[in-house]
């Protein structure tokens, strides 16, 4: 059978999450690595619709989008399960994919990191109204973060899924902001979670060059 590849930046929050599924998973596959800050290749044009990253190919089949990745990876492979067993457990963990999606990254990542870190990498200053309009969204989707955990060491249940596994490159990202370093130390619950997550081999294994925090 075909090695899977996963197109995309190792520096990516996305592309991370999708080979941590492939890591936790134990399945080989490959990074075809490229910077999309230089513009995107046109291979990952004709792959990826919307011109983001990842895409997945294994064989002649294609896939976008990193829920999907994850999940054809625990579902394709054998391997240790990445979802939870039970229909409300599988439900959970989706609604906290998505919720990451629709209201964590855009003003964590999208907004607070770029501008906080990319911005003066690039040689711009950071634009402190962005960063400042971007904190209370930040601050709520961490804190309902926090009450899906509710003391309990993985997002969903009492094992690893792909819930945890899409959450961990964005907070590692977060946590390098002052603005990320404010509101994890009020998360209490997740810095467990992080504590738990971050030396895990899979994590250690896709570290990005760029973080610091694991
Ligand atoms: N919904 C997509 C989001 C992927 C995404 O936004 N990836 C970012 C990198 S972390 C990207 O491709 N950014 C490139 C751009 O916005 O030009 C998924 O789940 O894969």
């Amino acid at each position: 059978m075909a090695t899977p590849i996963l197109h995309g930046p190792a520096y990516s929050t996305y592309v991370r999450s999708a080979r941590l599924a492939f890591e936790e998973k134990g399945v080989a596959y490959e990074l075809d690595h490229f910077d999309f800050m230089e513009g995107f290749p046109p291979e990952q044009q004709a792959r990826h619709p919307f011109n983001r990253v990842p895409a997945l190919t294994h064989g002649d089949f294609t896939l976008y989008e990193t829920v999907a990745i994850g999940r054809y990876a625990d579902e394709a492979f054998d391997g240790p399960s990445l979802q939870p067993g039970d229909p409300q457990g599988r439900a959970r963990m989706t609604q906290i994919c998505s919720l990451l999606d629709c209201y964590a990254y855009g003003p964590a990542i999208g907004k607070i990191v770029i501008e906080r870190l990319v911005s003066p990498m690039l040689g711009r200053d950071p634009d402190e109204a962005v960063i400042a309009a971007a904190v209370p969204e930040a601050e709520k989707a961490y804190g309902v973060l926090e009450s899906f955990l509710a003391g309990r060491l993985f997002l969903v249940g009492d094992a690893l899924s792909l819930a945890d596994l899409h959450l961990a490159p964005n907070y590692a990202y977060f946590l390098m902001t002052p603005e990320g370093e404010a509101i994890t130390s009020r998360t209490p619950d997740l810095r467990r979670w992080w504590d738990n997550v971050k030396g895990r081999d899979a994590m250690m294994r896709t570290r990005p060059e760029f973080s610091a925090a694991g």
